[in-house]
């Protein structure tokens, strides 16, 4: 029959249509890798990060490493402390929270002189882009919109429903 049909294929697109949209792999700088004097502003500019994406932090061991500090450390290049470094030269950050992220580099002065700083706005999996990008200074308050996806998701279970 062809409701059955139908119901086949709903079913094989929401299972499937998850896990195309779940966790981006990014590569900060991307080929550039972590490094001095690459503009990451512009980098994360025309990226949307969701929470379960991840970062990967590339660069030659022991040349950089790769700290998570809030905004005020971002913007004056304060370096936590070194145990909580991260440094094999392939770090991986899973973003797994929503909101502000902030990440620099604690050797020498590359944050500061160098520009080694990165700076995103991670979203929640059903929240739509905030409206406008949000310098560290100023708190988001970011409204929740439905995206396409779960109006998309919940046109699809109607459907089921009606169907059946
Ligand atoms: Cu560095």
């Amino acid at each position: 029959m062809a409701s059955k049909q139908l119901l086949v294929i709903l079913a094989t697109v929401m299972l499937i249509f998850p896990a195309v949209t779940i966790a981006t792999e990014y590569v900060v700088g991307d080929e550039s890798g972590w490094t001095i004097k690459f503009d990451y502003e512009a980098w994360a500019k025309d990226k949307q990060f969701f929470v379960g994406d991840k970062l990967v932090f590339k660069y030659p061991v022991g040349v950089h490493n790769v700290f998570k500090v809030n905004g005020t450390g971002f913007k004056e290049c304060i370096v936590p402390p070194a145990n909580l470094a991260l440094s094999t030269g392939n770090d991986e950050i899973t973003l797994a929270t929503p909101g502000n992220k902030w990440y620099i580099c604690g050797v020498a002065k590359h944050c500061a002189d160098g520009g080694q700083k990165l700076s995103i706005t991670v979203l929640s999996e059903w929240s739509a882009p905030a409206p406008a990008p949000s310098s560290p200074s100023t708190n988001a308050a970011n409204g929740i919109f439905v995206s396409g996806y779960g109006l998309l998701i919940a046109a699809l279970i109607a459907i089921v429903m009606i169907i059946v």
